[in-house]
């Protein structure tokens, strides 16, 4: 059966209910701190020369897929009714709008230490310590909309911007490519500041706290923007038929990228599968 991730503005109080409790019983479990140890383990960044692969490559959208895939299955496992609602930050735009209400994944940070008070995922509600960190804080952070110097999130025509490039990715596949729907999706713009982050990155600024963080994960709303950027890819393939993941074959001996990146036939660690599987979906979910 095709099940449906939806935007979560439409989940029901009683679908709210079952997605919250889903998520604080794979916590409780303790399969959630391995998806944020694999998300910590495979931060990447253009210096390295090992293998990139979650971030500032081409498999930036292969790898969260699947990241993002295998947790759903852990909530599925848990309650077959719960898919990982997306966040259109597009249309919901604002610190006190879905999803930062009470009965989902709660508001804002408070003022002296950004340290989340509302919702079920609040440090005092007893259900969300974090271990797995790179920091050691054990309570969740955020800073909606970074009140002191803030900036908005990414808007509609940020978004078109990117899926009207009909090219999937492009050398030196990295952060500093300058063309290519996927660079222009994770978003490592030119510039200073907050000039500089656009589409999935400036949502992880706007939020602020651990989600600026390799341990991003922690915050829950990380899978759903990712839900969300995942969407995205379905829809560029839509719009652009007949493209495909980029580079299709690996760069050569003498390409400074040897090595790098994971080209479309290649493995994508830590799983044994590669992009090309990865990017047609929907024989198993779609997006509503
Ligand atoms: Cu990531
Ligand atoms: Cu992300």
């Amino acid at each position: 059966m095709i099940y449906t991730r939806r935007n979560v503005n439409t989940l029901t109080r009683a679908e709210r209910r079952r997605f919250v409790a889903a998520v604080l019983e794979v916590k409780r479990r303790g399969e959630y701190d391995e998806f944020v140890r694999t998300h910590i383990a495979y931060n990447s960044s253009d210096g390295e020369h090992r293998l990139r692969t979650a971030h500032m490559a081409p498999s930036f959208l292969p790898w969260h897929r699947k990241l993002l895939f295998e947790f759903e299955q852990a909530l599925r496992r848990v309650d077959a009714s719960v898919t990982v609602p997306y966040w259109d930050w597009t249309r919901d735009r604002s610190p006190h709008s879905v999803p930062w209400t009470d009965d989902l994944l709660g508001g804002t940070g408070r003022r002296s230490d950004r340290q989340v008070m509302t919702g079920p995922f609040a440090y005092r509600a007893g259900h969300w310590k974090i271990t797995e960190n790179v920091t050691d804080v054990p309570y969740l952070t955020r800073d909606l909309g970074r009140p002191a110097r803030p900036f908005d999130l990414p808007t509609g025509r940020d978004l078109d911007s990117a899926l009207a490039d009909p090219v999937y990715d492009t050398w030196p596949w990295n952060s500093e490519s300058t063309r290519g729907f996927r660079n222009r999706l994770e978003g490592w713009g030119s510039g200073r500041g907050s000039a500089s982050w656009l589409n999935h990155n400036r949502v992880h600024h706007w939020v602020g706290g651990v989600m600026l963080s390799a341990a991003s994960p922690n915050d829950p709303v990380f899978w759903l923007h990712h839900s969300f950027v995942d969407l995205q890819w379905t829809r560029w393939q839509l719009r652009h038929p007949g493209h495909r993941y980029l580079p299709a074959l690996p760069p050569g001996p003498r390409d400074p990228q040897h090595g790098r990146i994971v080209a479309r036939d290649e493995r994508l660690p830590p799983w044994n599968v590669t992009p090309a599987q990865l990017e047609d979906m929907s024989g198993i979910y779609r997006y509503e």
